[in-house]
């Protein structure tokens, strides 16, 4: 594969940002080599600075859940954006907005739009040490709520991917307040529950984690979070940044049926723009400013434009349900077709798969923590990943991703990629 151009542009990137890219794990350094640069994209193909196509089994990491350049949203997007791009002050569609998400979501009374998932995490996790008066929150190892300091211990994605263990610039004291615990090990967060007692304020995680690859939740696993929060008057936090419009209109809360106190979006939410949120109860989300002082604000919150590619895509969702079913039929046909290939070579893999995240980790071992997600063969990952490139087929460059299906996914791109894969693990 031609990719002169992408290279040329990676030197001349890395002139004027820092390693070259403005989010790490798009600068290719575990899996090695030069990070492609796009020019643009349709339906499930990417297209390179050289022009090469690939079957994209990224989606910008979730958002694209319909496939790129939907013809309904960029329509809605180019249509906004003659009424100028953003004023600073409320419009009608945020309302729309908020009744939309009100109304698709289970349990979620108000919700506050914020710029990215960071921003949702970072300002669900304040609310809640505002509203319980507690210091301490508790995080699952392995997973990312983003990248504001409390969550910057033992987590996953990037820092998984660089090997970043402690990250300079977090102070003790806010390192102190994160406790951490193993995910689908419900009696190491009694143990920690209980050493911590009335000091928690939240516990957040990612119902169905998708920052060490694909990591379900074990059976009952949220269940106990759910009774140990009532219990011990903790805000349960559900991170849905990737799950959230993704796994069911009304994310993993309405998947796996139980309630979370906060939840916080990104991701789909804002149909390729730039969007996060965090809602929930009544109860707790009045502690927001301006109605309680539990600070929060943003200039671009609510932007006219993330607001409108948001809306029509989580319309669409509404007025399509099937679109959940065809996703999950085709994961599943992934699944199986990748299964079929790789279990012809004599290597270890486990596929972990859940509505329509799915990730190959290359270990025997069932892959249920951030532990048993460690222990890949990452240089296998890395052969596997570029063989996969080669032959056209753009994966997460990191063993410690999700991947995000699609819905403009073809059943010929599927057998195309499952061809890929095996040549691409025999190599
Ligand atoms: N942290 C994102 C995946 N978990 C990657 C974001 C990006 O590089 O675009």
């Amino acid at each position: 594969m031609e990719i002169s151009k992408s290279r040329e542009l990676f030197e001349r990137a890395q002139k004027t940002i820092p390693g070259g890219v403005n989010s790490p794990v798009r600068a290719f350094r575990s899996v090695g080599g030069t990070p492609l640069f796009i020019n643009k994209a349709r339906g499930s193909y990417l297209y390179d600075a050289n022009g090469n196509k690939y079957i994209d089994y990224i989606a910008s990491w979730g958002p694209m859940i319909l496939g790129h350049a939907h013809e309904q949203v960029i329509k809605a997007i180019q249509e906004r954006a003659t009424l100028s791009t953003s004023y600073g002050a409320p419009t009608e569609l945020e309302i729309e907005m908020a009744e939309l998400i009100t109304g698709m979501v289970p349990h979620v009374d108000l919700v506050r739009m914020v710029n990215s998932g960071t921003e949702a995490c970072m300002s669900a996790v304040r609310l809640a040490r505002g509203f319980t008066g507690r210091n301490k929150i508790l995080k699952f190892e392995g997973h990312y709520h983003g990248h504001a300091d409390s969550f910057l211990v033992k987590a996953g994605s990037g820092l998984a991917t660089l090997e970043i263990q402690t990250v300079p610039g977090i102070t003790a004291g806010v390192a102190q307040d994160t406790l951490t615990a193993p995910f689908n090990n419900f009696p190491a967060v009694e143990e920690l529950v209980k050493k911590y007692s009335g000091e928690i304020a939240a516990i957040i995680v990612e119902p169905v984690a998708g920052n060490m690859g694909c990591v379900p939740p074990s059976a009952g696993f949220l269940e106990s979070l759910r009774n140990i929060c009532d219990q011990e008057k903790i805000v349960l936090i559900f991170d849905e940044v990737m799950t959230g419009f993704r796994l069911a209109p009304g994310g993993a809360q309405e998947k796996l049926g139980i309630r979370a106190d906060l939840v916080t979006y990104g991701k789909v939410i804002g149909g390729g723009l730039p969007v996060g949120a965090f809602g929930g109860r009544r109860e707790i989300m009045e502690h927001i400013a301006p109605l309680g002082k539990v600070y929060q604000a943003g200039t671009l919150s609510g932007n006219p434009l993330a607001m409108i590619a948001g809306i029509t895509t989580l319309k669409i969702l509404k007025e399509n349900p099937s679109i959940y079913s065809e996703l999950e039929e085709k994961t599943r046909y992934l699944h199986s077709g990748l299964d079929e290939v790789l279990k012809k070579q004599d290597l270890p893999y486990t596929i972990n798969r859940f509505g329509s995240m799915i990730s190959v980790h290359f270990s025997g071992r069932p892959v249920k923590d951030f532990e048993s997600a460690s222990i890949t063969d990452t240089a296998r990952f890395n052969r596997f990943f570029h063989g996969m490139l080669e032959q056209g087929i753009y994966l997460p460059p990191s063993a410690f991703e999700s991947w995000f299906l699609n819905n403009a996914l073809s059943i010929r791109d599927l057998d195309e990629t499952i061809e890929a894969a095996a040549q691409a693990a025999s190599s």
